[in-house]
């Protein structure tokens, strides 16, 4: 029955039995493969947003879908009441990965976040001193951490706040990229934590200046305070290195892992730290029914493994290289900026004739290409990390000439 359903009435359905909490480009896929996806009527489209870099290793990874299978037809769930045979293996993968002493596997984005804030808490209180409650948690203008109450009380975007109060207390906000700001809010004792998004997605891939992570991760240690760095969105090889803080040679106190853990086959979110922390939590002080669960760490080593497998942080520096050379030589001004690191893109659009980012995105999915505008004047760019040179310069055709055709 779902498969023939025509793109208008599968939209007429959500529209109708979904909560209006999103306003998507008006097509309905419904198959993907590498870095095509499909909608229903059999139109091929290049995926430019990658699920918000959820895909990273591409749609339906074949590896990736194995390991999912495999592991479905055995074990999916126990809940950590009872130990299940991969947690152990998959830990051990993960901190020998990144090199932590431990992991706290979470599902969503936003519980990886919430559980590094709890962390960072009980640190503060446990091992740093600080009087019961007073603890505060540094965070940045423009930030994205997700929809919790934790996550929106950190934010300063009022779509994600307004009429949702009364907010967590405890965060102190600071201009992102801002190093003095950030020396003297750590001047105030009670600072636990600094949390902050290496490169900032929604702000609209907002990319510090160089040396700023750096200099921030410097700072925090001075002041004894823990580096959060929320690597959700910029992890797992999207800008050109494993993770975006690799750049700058900073290893975070805590680090949040996310979206392409999974290659977008499950949410599966995980939260590293080294002993002198992690073990602050103690048994029956946080968890999550699915965290950790069998199936999980399946997809997530393997989703791990194709990361380095197939050189995808080195095609997303190469291939960002010239995705953003041959954007600037397209020389339309309608685009007024271009940036971003490896393939974590971003263009700023200039109304032209009456049209802006959201018409050049419509032009673009006419074209074939999917990429979806934010905040009015910006879209992304951030395919599929398993791109190949030809096809991005197929994509580039294509922005190209969605871009002329709007400009005449
Ligand atoms: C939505 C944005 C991207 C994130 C960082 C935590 C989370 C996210 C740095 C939470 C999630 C998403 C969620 C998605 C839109 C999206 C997004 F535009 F809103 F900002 F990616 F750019 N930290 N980002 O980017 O992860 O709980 O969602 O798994 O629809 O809200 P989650």
């Amino acid at each position: 029955m779902i498969d023939v359903l025509s793109s208008s009435q599968a939209m007429e359905l959500e529209h109708k039995f979904g909560a209006h909490n999103y306003h998507p480009l008006p097509v309905v896929l419904s198959k993907g493969e590498g870095v095509f996806v499909w909608d229903v009527e059999g139109k091929r489209y290049y995926d430019f947003l990658s699920a918000y870099s959820a895909v990273n290793q591409g749609h339906c990874h074949p590896r990736i879908i194995k390991a999912l299978v495999d592991q479905a037809s055995k074990l999916t769930l126990t809940s950590r009441a009872f130990h299940n045979n991969l947690l152990g293996e998959y830990a051990e993968y993960v901190t020998g990965y990144f090199r932590y002493d431990k992991v706290l596997p979470m599902n969503s984005g936003v519980e990886a976040v919430e559980t590094g804030l709890k962390l960072c808490r009980k640190w503060a209180y446990e091992v740093k001193g600080i009087e019961s409650n007073k603890a505060r948690i540094i965070v940045c203008t423009g930030n994205f951490h997700g929809r919790t109450f934790g996550a929106i009380s950190a934010s300063t975007d009022p779509d994600s706040r307004t009429n949702f109060g009364p907010y967590l207390p405890g965060f102190e906000v600071i201009p992102y990229n801002d190093i003095e700001s950030l020396r003297k809010a750590l001047s105030d004792s009670n600072v636990a934590g600094f949390m902050v998004e290496p490169i900032q997605g929604e702000a609209g891939v907002v990319v510090p200046d160089e040396g700023f992570l750096k200099a921030a991760a410097h700072l925090c240690k001075d002041a004894n305070v823990l580096f959060i760095a929320d690597e959700i969105q910029t992890g797992l090889a999207r800008t050109g290195m494993m993770l975006a803080c690799d750049h700058e040679g900073v290893r975070p106190d805590i680090l949040l892992l996310g979206k392409a853990l999974s290659g977008g086959v499950l949410p599966v979110s995980a939260v590293l730290a080294d002993d002198e922390i992690m073990l602050c939590i103690k048994p029956g002080e946080h968890g999550s029914t699915y965290g950790g669960n069998p199936l999980a760490c399946a997809v997530a080593m393997e989703s791990l493994k194709i990361l380095k497998d197939e050189s995808l942080a080195d095609n997303a520096a190469r291939l960002g290289e010239i995705l953003r050379r041959e954007l600037r030589n397209i020389g339309s001004d309608m685009i007024t900026v271009v940036r971003g690191k490896g393939l974590l893109n971003a263009i700023v659009i200039k109304p032209v004739n009456g049209k802006d980012a959201w018409d050049v995105c419509l032009k673009m999915a006419e074209h074939g290409l999917l990429a979806k505008p934010t905040h009015g004047d910006i879209i992304r760019f951030a395919p599929p990390l398993v791109i190949t040179e030809e096809q991005m310069m197929e994509c580039v055709a294509i922005i190209k000439r969605s871009i002329e055709e709007i400009q005449k």
